[in-house]
């Protein structure tokens, strides 16, 4: 497809967050809309992500459109290739793949208060439209680690969001930098094929069981039977994973029964005393995110695995030198150091009424919304997964349909009320994010005792959201129409401000 000139709404990205929004508007009948993809497939942040052992640590029965459920998933977490294939299915399926114009990356979007439009650049030429809804996500671009020397590297090096499958691992010496979600799956694979895996360790993480299953036949073809069936276990996962909420949000030492299972993980795993002491966390359970794994321990208590926890001091062209002044000799470094969160690019890339960018209204207060969704300043704006919606306990799809349901009764409104623009009052901003950051006080990720990449450089979490989930669907159940500033649509339609 060609980038139209002018659209009603434009969607930024292909993943979860577009797929959900195209299909939602599409039934709304709000067709005008366009999806632009920088990349030349759907599928996001699972298009991204092919590192050896991919998969998704939420049960896929969440972790997938509450109105496209898979019966076919092979078992309860599934691999980055069949959640891959998912969406590719789902953008068939509502017939999307036409919608989407691929290869095609916004490069700036200014909002043009007379015409009450967003008038946007991108790779592929200019398109004008009434709203702007980024489905961009939180975990998409790969944060390099800066290290003395890394750009000196003469073997192969690469994050793990850019896994470089032209580079094969057999025999060779392989160092991976990080021990977060990434790389508790990347490491057992490794393991198998190098003949030598360093694995730095900058902080242990806490690794409980991952009670995996794959499903036979015959429940798969109950689940494609009897949808109801799949309708009960994606409610009893979702509750499952909401009784998480009060160690993570309330009272962190609910979280002590998982910190034991995740300590005879270790015990099981790992015999050797200093080596259980090295992997055991310092912080409460739930301050960095829960990694699930059976695989991970066994891998790092292998023979030819070397946990390297003395920090990092440079990487020469052939090796990695630790602070201790050791020389580790690599031939490949995996770098999985995880993402830009807090301060998230599509923020560079927007500008508002008063001629600043997202990121610049972001810089001195950290990043804020307006029920994670809408920014004062910048009208007719709605991102999904914005400030304060992520999770550390369940499915972000979830999230996601929550703000589409907020975004069509805001369209919604807009159609029935003539307005030509919405922009949430600085006031209900303020009193919104000093609730969030009141609740956050209570939670692990404040105060379980370590940094994360859910916190901002002035300590704030602006990540992620401090209570139940179903909490947050409630309240953007209904636009808030009476906590914005709407404007009248003008005389000059969207339509004719494309000259
Ligand atoms: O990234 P991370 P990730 N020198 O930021 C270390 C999602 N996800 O890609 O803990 C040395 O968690 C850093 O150390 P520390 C999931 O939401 C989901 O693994 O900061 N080390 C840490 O160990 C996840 O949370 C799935 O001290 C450095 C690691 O690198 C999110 O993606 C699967 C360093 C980064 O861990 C990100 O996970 C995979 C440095 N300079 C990912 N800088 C699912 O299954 C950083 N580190 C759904």
């Amino acid at each position: 497809m060609r980038l139209p000139q002018r659209v009603d709404h434009l969607i930024v990205g292909s993943g979860f967050a577009g797929l959900c929004t195209a299909i939602k508007l599409t039934e709304d009948g709000e067709t005008d809309f366009v999806v632009i993809e920088k990349a030349d497939d759907v599928g996001g942040t699972w298009r991204d992500n092919t590192y050896p052992g991919a998969c998704c640590d939420v049960p896929s029965q969440l972790y997938s459109f509450s109105f496209a459920r898979n019966p076919e998933w092979s078992s309860s977490y599934s691999p980055q290739s069949e959640i891959w294939a998912y969406l590719q299915q789902v953008a068939r399926d509502f017939d999307l793949t036409d919608r989407i114009v691929f290869g095609t990356e916004l490069v700036q979007a200014t909002w043009d208060d007379d015409a009450q439009v967003w008038r946007c650049r991108t790779t592929a030429g200019e398109v004008v439209a009434r709203t702007l809804i980024t489905g961009t996500g939180g975990l998409s671009e790969p944060r390099l680690p800066a290290i003395d020397g890394i750009e000196t590297f003469q073997g192969a090096l690469f994050h793990s969001a850019r896994w470089d499958h032209s580079v094969d691992l057999i025999g060779k010496r392989v160092a991976v930098i990080g021990t977060g979600a990434s790389a508790i799956q990347i490491v057992p694979e490794v393991q198998q094929v190098a003949a030598h895996l360093d694995v730095y360790q900058r902080t242990a993480p806490w690794v409980i069981p991952r009670n995996d299953r794959r499903y036979p036949r015959l429940e798969r073809l109950a689940l494609r039977r009897v949808p109801a069936l799949a309708k009960l276990y994606r409610t009893g996962i979702y509750w499952a994973h909401e009784g998480y909420v009060p160690a993570f949000t309330w009272q962190p030492r609910l979280g002590a029964p998982a910190e034991k299972a995740a300590t005879i993980n270790i015990h099981k795993a790992i015999k050797d005393p200093d080596l259980r002491a090295k992997v055991t966390p310092t912080f409460r359970l739930g301050c960095k995110r829960v990694l699930r794994s059976n695989t991970y321990y066994p891998a790092i208590a292998s023979p030819n695995v070397d946990l390297v926890t003395d920090p990092i001091a440079r990487i020469t062209p052939t090796s990695v030198v630790t602070r201790d002044g050791v020389e580790h000799p690599v031939d490949v470094i995996v770098v999985a150091t995880g993402f830009w969160t807090t301060e998230l690019p599509i923020a560079e890339r927007i500008v508002g009424r008063q001629g600043r960018t997202l990121a610049e209204e972001w810089a001195d207060g950290g990043m804020s919304a307006y029920k994670g969704t809408t920014v004062h300043g910048f009208p007719n704006l709605f991102m999904m997964t914005g400030p304060n919606t992520g999770q550390g306990h369940t499915s972000v799809v979830f999230v996601i349909e929550s703000q589409v349901a907020y975004l069509r009764d805001a369209l919604r409104t807009m159609r029935e009320q003539g307005y030509g623009a919405v922009e949430p009052r600085a006031a209900a901003q303020r009193r919104w994010n000093a609730m969030v950051q009141r609740r956050m006080k209570h939670t692990v990720w404040n105060r379980g005792g370590c940094s994360s990449w859910y916190l901002d450089a002035h300590g704030r979490n602006t990540v992620l959201w401090p209570k139940a989930t179903f909490t947050f669907r409630r309240k953007l159940a209904r636009f808030d129409a009476d906590a914005y500033d709407a404007q009248a649509a003008r005389p000059t339609p969207a339509r004719e401000a494309v000259a």
